[in-house]
């Protein structure tokens, strides 16, 4: 390998990535369009995961490049502390008018990680502006995923995210997670068993009391952990204890959000509505980063119920609410309105769920999870090498033009939402070949 600055791999300290592995044999993308990535060597690659769950209305689309190029060469920047612009403004009364009458407020952030951090923030200030500041408490769930911040990794399951950084947020608990295989393997959507397992917040209720305890943390369908569904009925009930206790519920819809589940968001799909919702990925369909809580009017009006002058939340970003993020969000909500693109998700995802579960005889396949547009096909691992089958399938499925994601001996998919069943048959037909040809 040449040693021109081009071509040195080293410097990049990559992301959740095997660095040393992946600079010996690299896998480049270097353009994209619709559903497809072309890679360093010009092959097309079909984008069976949205990116990383993002680029939900494919890519390379001309309404979002055009607001982008028009918004950075009018104004690149305006400060956002005591200053404003006009497209967050407009992109937070658009958000707001697609939730539920009751979550109203946006915060705007650059990334999921900042927005779970950020609404666990809110969280604890909202109980100490109400006078009950003795809620400091944050519970979390077991396999969670909640993005890499301090906060964020506490309230998270995830082992490996936290077993390396020390002793975390004080004061964090978790409920146990919803993955019962032997009761719910291969369920084809929502699974039947383990409702019950809501009930563990009360036991966690009693062992802190509830005056001490503010706020719980959920992804309403676990992503990130390889694909994790909520029992029938567990939201409504997490819901029904979180009231009963006076305990905030916060939905991290960072991979929810914006059409996955075939609805706008996971709280339309469930009917559950929580105190707060992250959001990021989606929302600017992955093309310029930036990330939003989106609060209760209960909430921001306990905040403001202070002098004028004061500032309310001493918490923001450098660039909270970018004018060029703004600028994407605004185009893609356009794209998500025009094309109907929640409403099309839904109506695929029949025909997805039946080409998912048709990999039920594939060798080594343990189970099958769906829900919306997004696929898990879970693995037996290969004994004493966890994580490597799956990692090989992905590699063959490199190969072989398709682009997915595993995480430990789980694939997980999510492809983008303008997918064409063309597209599906694609993904299941080359899984089926590679599931094959490593058994
Ligand atoms: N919350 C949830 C529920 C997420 O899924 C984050 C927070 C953090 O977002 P940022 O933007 O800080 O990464 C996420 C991100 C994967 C994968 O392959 C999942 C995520 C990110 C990267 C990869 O499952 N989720
Ligand atoms: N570190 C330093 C030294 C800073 O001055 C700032 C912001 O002014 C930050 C971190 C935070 O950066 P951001 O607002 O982009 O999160």
């Amino acid at each position: 390998m040449s040693n021109s600055a081009a071509n040195n791999l080293d410097a990049f300290w990559m992301p959740f990535t095997a660095n040393r592995q992946f600079k010996s044999n690299p896998r480049m993308l270097v353009s994209a369009k619709d559903m497809h990535y072309t890679n360093a060597e010009g092959q097309q690659i079909l984008d069976g995961t949205a990116g990383l769950w993002c680029c939900n209305a494919g890519h390379g689309r001309p309404q979002i490049v055009e607001a982008v190029s028009k918004q950075i060469g009018e104004m690149d920047y305006a400060p956002a502390f005591q200053m404003g612009h006009p497209k967050a403004f407009e992109l937070a009364a658009r958000l707001s008018a697609m939730m539920p009458n009751g979550l109203d407020h946006v915060f705007f952030t650059n990334s999921g990680s900042e927005s779970v951090d950020t609404a666990l923030k809110i969280a604890l200030a909202y109980h100490r502006a109400r006078g009950e500041g003795s809620r400091t408490r944050l519970i979390g769930r077991e396999r969670g995923y909640h993005g890499v911040g301090f906060g964020g990794i506490s309230v998270g399951g995830i082992v490996s995210n936290r077993k390396h950084f020390g002793t975390l947020l004080a004061g964090v608990d978790h409920m146990p997670h919803t993955h019962l295989p032997e009761q719910n393997s291969f369920s084809r959507g929502i699974p039947e068993y383990g409702t019950e397992l809501a009930d563990e917040l009360e036991r966690i209720v009693t062992l802190h009391d509830a005056s001490t305890i503010a706020a719980v943390i959920v992804e309403p369908v676990a992503g990130s952990t390889g694909v994790i569904l909520p029992p029938k009925g567990y939201l409504q009930r997490l819901r029904k204890i979180c009231d009963k206790h006076g305990i905030l519920l916060i939905f991290d819809e960072v991979i929810t959000g914006f059409g996955r589940l075939g609805s706008a968001f996971a709280t339309d799909y469930f009917g559950v509505q929580p105190d707060m919702i992250t959001l990021a990925k989606g929302l600017t369909s992955g093309a310029i980063p930036m990330g939003a809580v989106v609060s209760s009017k209960d909430i921001y009006d306990t905040f403001m119920d202070a002098p004028e002058n004061t500032i309310e939340l001493f918490h923001g970003f450098t660039y909270s609410g970018h004018p060029v993020a703004a600028a994407a969000g605004l185009a893609t909500l356009d794209i998500y309105r025009e094309e109907g693109l929640f409403e099309r998700a839904n109506d695929l995802a029949p025909y997805w769920e039946d080409g998912l579960h048709s990999l039920k005889d594939c060798p080594n396949v343990i189970d099958l999870r769906n829900l919306g547009l997004i696929g898990a096909i879970e693995l037996a691992p290969i004994p004493g090498k966890p994580t490597a089958r799956a990692f090989d399938a992905f590699l063959k499925c490199y190969e072989k033009g398709l682009l997915i994601r595993t995480t430990g001996d789980i694939i997980a998919l999510s492809p983008p939402l303008i997918a064409e069943k063309k597209h599906v048959d694609q993904i299941f037909d080359t899984i089926r070949t590679v599931l094959g040809e490593i058994a």
